[in-house]
């Protein structure tokens, strides 16, 4: 079994020993793209002999999985083509692991670090903190039989001590700046522990239970809200001086067509000022969230590419030991999470059937150069 709140692991590190032994801008038309014949309904064209992305990329390049879309052979093989690192887009979390009796289930999240081995890929763990899972076993956690402190040092110890030597990198804590950029996000953690304490004390833990792993802060709209941003290297900053182990800073990404072009570089500079390594972390580029509603789909897709290339060459302009990896939330179209908030939605840089489309050309295109 995988423990439970209420049971620390015997040393903090041991389970982790044990399941590693046993398991397993430009603008678009600036890209020069070669003509290849005839594609799909897009008016960008393709190159036929595209090269994988982790073959030109000089840091991993990375795509999220859900442990039973691995048992699609054509986006297995997609994925092993393409990618040197998988994100579990969401079996990792609390939302899977934590049972309602407060024990801990791993068998998806095993999957996906077994397939990540096979092949030779990093795995980067999603997340461990997150103010928007708060599971029923913790809000309705017996405190005569445990703190509420030593069972959140627990799922830590027990989660990131699992992993420990197969991830490269953890989201210790997820999304913590407020929606609006004003403070930190309020929480059942914050509540229990303390607004910057439980923060502080998830770091601390991680690195207890996993000394190699990037530990790394992770947070959305960076890139639309300079003061999001602020507050959020704020934060980071809060964080080194008070000696918590915060060792990379993550930027997810989620972004519309239509983004002014230069807001990605921007904020991508300025998270890079505090001199860590940068986790390009949830990227994907959505077509039906742009505000401008009068833009056709073509002009969509047009912009759609433009941002690839802008967050991959921007990336790119980072010094090497700045560039973390390069992850992408979802490689096909149909496996991307915004098809549930609108099924015409086409974010990502590969179609339904995993053929490379302009925005994949973007990326080849700048991680070559
Ligand atoms: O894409 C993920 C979706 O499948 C899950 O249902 C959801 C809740 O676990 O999380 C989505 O991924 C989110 C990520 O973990 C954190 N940043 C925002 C992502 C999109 O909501």
């Amino acid at each position: 079994m995988g423990g439970s709140l209420y049971s620390s692991p015997a040393t903090p590190r041991s389970t982790g020993e044990e399941i590693s032994r046993r398991a397993v801008l430009t603008s678009a038309g600036a890209l020069a793209l070669s003509a290849c014949g005839p594609r799909d309904a897009q008016s960008q064209s393709v190159p036929a002999d595209l090269p994988p992305l982790k073959t030109v990329a000089p840091f991993r390049v990375g795509s999220c999985v859900q442990a039973l879309r691995l048992d699609d052979p054509a986006l297995a093989d997609l994925l092993a083509r393409e990618v040197s690192q998988l994100t579990p887009e969401w079996e990792m979390k609390m939302e899977y692991i934590v049972q309602p009796d407060g024990s801990f289930r791993f068998d998806a999240p095993d999957r996906i670090a077994a397939f990540a081995r096979a092949h030779g890929m990093g795995l980067l763990g999603h997340t461990l903190v997150w103010y928007a899972q708060a599971p029923p076993a913790f809000e309705q956690l017996d405190e005569t039989r445990i703190r509420f402190a030593d069972a959140y040092r627990n799922y830590i110890h027990a989660v990131a001590g699992r992993y420990r030597g197969q991830v490269v990198g953890w989201d210790v804590v997820n999304e913590a700046v407020a929606e609006d950029g004003a403070g930190w996000r309020d929480s059942l953690w914050a509540r229990k522990l303390g607004a910057f304490e439980h923060i502080a004390l998830a770091y601390r833990t991680a690195r207890e239970a996993d000394p190699q792993a990037t530990l790394l802060l992770n947070d959305y709209n960076l890139e639309y809200m300079p003061a999001k941003r602020a507050t959020f290297l704020k934060l980071a900053e809060r964080l080194l001086a008070s000696g918590a182990p915060l060792t990379g800073l993550g930027t997810q990404m989620h972004v519309a067509a239509d983004i002014a072009p230069g807001k990605i570089t921007q904020m991508i500079h300025e998270l890079a000022s505090l001199g860590l390594p940068i986790h390009v972390s949830e990227l994907d580029v959505s077509l039906t969230r742009s505000d401008n509603k009068l833009l056709s789909r073509g002009e969509l897709q047009r912009r759609q590419t433009a941002v690839y290339a802008e967050a991959a060459e921007a990336f790119m302009s980072l010094p090497q030991r700045q560039r973390f990896a390069f992850t992408l939330w979802g490689l096909r179209d149909r496996d991307s999470w915004l098809k549930k908030e609108n099924a015409g939605d086409a974010p990502a840089p590969f179609d339904d059937a995993g053929r490379p489309k302009a925005g994949a050309a973007a990326l080849v295109e700048a991680f070559r150069t």
